[in-house]
């Protein structure tokens, strides 16, 4: 074992802020004690909390941080904010109201908020996540911003999942989006010392009566206050959570999934499909319970794109912001359709080499893209008649 995996299992606060800060990076050093570290994991408690922006999620982390402590259990939260770049400061703020336990070694407290993709934020956090895992905390809480697939998808992350709702959404509870309320083991009605907590559950429960087979649990809670919290932490802690028809997960399978493509071998990063109107397809993927995570138009490819994140992997559609585009060209000649397929692989030089070797066409040199990910193309010819892209994560 190297020092740093070493110090970890020892439990020094600090050498965990470091390799949690490489990881962040993705520097390679701190992936390596990360896998060195792997055998000590598959115990912690990983709990996700989401929920609109001002819920009371961060007041609700450090009520459950608090009982938690209060239990002799070691913690990890890990915030993350993919709203803050628009919003500012709100990671700032948690901070400053979680520093009461910054002298306690047994609450590690990371706050993020995304730098470039959210599926890289996603990654980095299932990493972080393990980490946690495998250094010994208890418990690892994640906070994250209910707003779109994106935060859905880091939630995916966890064993249980708590959806905090508050009193006065009124009808809007019908409106929340249906991604988020599927993933919901347990609600929490937060400022339920406010008027219309009552009628919040009541429209849960009459929503959920329309579901089949599961029924999560709800609990009121005042964070501000600690009213609730040891009932939320009951129902969070619930060994068994198939009593609410949701088999149990492991974190040992839930981390292998995250993080093995990146570290063993290739995944299916994205397919790219062209179309004619983003906004008709983006219609009909969300049709199918997709969602937009990130939008934009590369203007030296002339494209429109839109991705939506789909398990591991995501979708993205191309539409072609002027005809005399390559994306343009392909509908003229080709019509819509699967446009291309990328792979992620762990090491992109390697693999070009590998396919230099073999014979096969290579459209472009190893490339930067925006992201700072390393992407190249394989013409359809060698690739099965597909166009190829293999991207690589950036390294540094
Ligand atoms: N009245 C009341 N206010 C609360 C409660 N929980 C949190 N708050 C307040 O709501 C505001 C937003 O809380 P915060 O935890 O930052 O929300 P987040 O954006 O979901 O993390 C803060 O001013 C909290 O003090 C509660 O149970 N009752
Ligand atoms: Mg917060």
């Amino acid at each position: 074992m190297n020092s740093l995996a070493r110090k970890i299992r020892e439990g020094d606060a600090r050498a965990l802020a470091r390799a949690a800060t490489g990881i962040e990076n993705r520097d390679p050093q701190a992936l390596e004690t990360l896998r060195e570290l792997e055998e000590f994991g598959g115990h912690a408690r990983i709990v996700g909390i989401t929920g609109p922006p001002g819920a009371g999620k961060s007041t609700l982390v450090d009520a459950l941080a608090t009982a938690l402590r209060s239990q002799g259990k070691t913690v990890a939260i890990l915030a993350i904010d993919p709203t803050s770049r628009i919003t500012g400061g709100a990671i700032l703020g948690d901070r400053i109201r979680m520093q009461q336990h910054h002298a306690d070694p047994g609450i590690f407290i990371r706050s993020m908020a995304t730098r470039g993709s959210v599926g890289g934020l996603a990654r980095a956090t299932a990493d972080l996540v393990r980490l946690m895992d495998c250094a010994g905390k208890d418990f690892v809480i994640i906070e994250t911003v209910g707003v779109g697939q994106d935060e859905v998808e880091i939630a995916g992350l966890a064993q249980v999942t708590v959806v905090v709702l508050v009193p006065g959404m009124g009808d809007d509870v019908q409106a929340i989006k249906a991604g988020i309320m599927e993933i919901a083991d347990v609600f929490a009605i937060n400022k339920s010392d406010q008027p219309g907590a009552g009628r919040v559950e009541q429209e849960l429960h009459a929503m959920l009566s329309l579901t089949e087979g599961r029924h999560p649990a709800i609990v009121q809670t005042v964070a501000t206050e600690g009213k609730g919290i040891a009932e939320l932490l009951e129902a969070c802690s619930a060994g068994d959570l198939a009593a609410g028809g949701r088999p149990k997960k492991l974190a040992g399978d839930k981390m292998a999934g995250a993080t093995s493509d990146k570290i063993a071998g290739a995944a299916i990063d994205h397919l790219g499909i062209a179309v004619k109107s983003l906004e008709q397809a983006v219609a009909f993927y969300e049709s199918i319970g997709l969602a937009v995570g990130h939008r934009e138009t590369v203007a030296a490819e002339k494209v429109h794109v839109a991705m939506l994140p789909a398990g591991d992997s995501r979708i993205e559609l191309l539409e072609p912001s002027e005809a005399d585009s390559p994306i343009g060209k392909f509908l003229e000649k080709r019509g819509p359709g699967l446009h291309h397929m990328a792979l992620r692989v762990p090491d992109l030089n390697a693999a070009v080499e590998r396919l230099r070797a073999s014979g096969a066409r290579l459209l472009n040199e190893p490339r930067r893209g925006t992201g700072g990910h390393l992407y190249v193309f394989v013409h359809p010819a060698s690739a099965g008649g597909v166009l190829l892209e293999l991207i690589q994560e950036s390294a540094s």
